[in-house]
């Protein structure tokens, strides 16, 4: 899961001041931040160092990556001229340093690496918002009271994701997933209204490719069903969500990846350890679960803690086939 590396006293040092914008645009060392967390951790697959934001500002938007707050927009979106900010990304000639830091990162890794890019309600959001937001009034504002611009956004948002996951596909990544972490802030009407259609394009626009499609939110417990029937072969759950009641949600031809509460890894092994199991156990021991954390490792987590995270994983017994 994102920002792994935070915890890291060696990313620290990599990163030292630069912007996560500027950190990015050079390949040897995002590939180096990106493998840090696979050697420290012995995890089974990498995430690509990048963000969300990147083809956005890529394509001339005007954002800002600020230190402990996140994306924020120059000039936010407000209405029907603005779509003319986006033109179509063109991977080879505006994000040449993603493919590179991809290529670099398939020689080097001896696990998968998992390409990813922000899921177009997610962009939509920082894009109306201007920022991360608590109440998302301004993008449910805009859905509501101009859909016809709200669609036309995030179609166009659907092809710059999509452009920007081929490329990475096609340099070596060999998993990709869709960051829809704000879509749980939307009702079920909504989302199949405005925000399926434009997601369902992203992800059948990968299915050529042959490589797991990976589709997550955040509290997005309700959308699950969904976020599946989108064209996802494996879909995130947060820790609001059991993973037995994922299951059900998604069918059997889904598999589920998931859930352990990234706040829980700052309590004591012994409680950590319950935690784990109760995950595990959750998911029956069963094929098709990716363990993972529900949301991002959080900065202050203890990196010791992390690697017992996963070597009581790799220990568990192996799941049975599928019958
Ligand atoms: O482990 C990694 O660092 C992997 C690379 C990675 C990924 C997968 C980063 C680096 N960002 C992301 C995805 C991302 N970015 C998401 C989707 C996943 C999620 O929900 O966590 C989102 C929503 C963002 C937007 C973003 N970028 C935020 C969240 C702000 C909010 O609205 O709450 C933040 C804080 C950033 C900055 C950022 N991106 C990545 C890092 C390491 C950081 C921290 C700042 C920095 O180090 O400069």
């Amino acid at each position: 899961m994102r920002q792994a590396g935070r915890s890291l006293p060696e990313y620290r040092r990599a990163r030292r001041n630069e912007s996560i914008l500027d950190a990015v645009r050079v390949p040897a060392l995002a590939a180096e931040l990106t493998m840090q967390p696979v050697r420290r951790y012995g995890v089974d697959a990498a995430i690509l160092f990048s963000d969300i934001v990147v083809p956005l500002v890529a394509i001339g938007v005007d954002i800002d990556v600020v230190a402990g707050r996140g994306p924020v927009v120059e000039a936010p979106f407000r209405g029907p001229d603005d779509l003319a900010r986006l033109r179509p990304l063109e991977p080879d000639s505006d994000t040449p340093y993603v493919i590179e830091t991809v290529e670099i990162l398939v020689k080097e890794l001896s696990v998968p690496l998992i390409g990813f890019a922000g899921a177009p309600f997610t962009l939509a959001s920082y894009l109306i918002e201007g920022g991360p937001s608590r109440s998302f009034s301004k993008v449910k504002k805009l859905m509501l009271e101009e859909p016809g611009t709200f669609d036309r956004l995030l179609d166009r948002l659907a092809d710059l994701s999509l452009a920007s996951l081929r490329s990475q596909v096609r340099s070596g990544a060999a998993a990709a997933q869709l960051f829809d972490s704000w879509a749980g802030i939307l009702s079920p009407h909504h989302y199949e209204r405005h925000v399926l259609p434009a997601s369902a394009k992203v992800l059948s626009g990968l299915a050529d490719l042959g490589v797991p499609r990976i589709h997550f939110g955040v509290g997005s417990g309700e959308l699950l069903g969904m976020m599946a029937a989108a064209g996802a072969d494996v879909v995130g759950v947060d820790w609001r969500t059991s993973l037995a009641d994922a299951r059900e949600r998604v069918g059997p031809a889904v598999a589920v990846q998931g859930n352990l509460d990234p706040a829980a890894c700052l309590a004591p092994w012994t409680a950590v350890q319950a935690e784990v199991s109760r995950v595990l156990d959750d998911a029956g021991h069963l094929p098709g679960h990716v363990f993972n954390l529900g949301h991002g490792v959080l900065p202050e987590t203890d990196p010791g803690i992390l690697a017992e995270v996963v070597r009581m994983v790799h220990e568990a017994p192996p799941a049975p086939p599928r019958p």
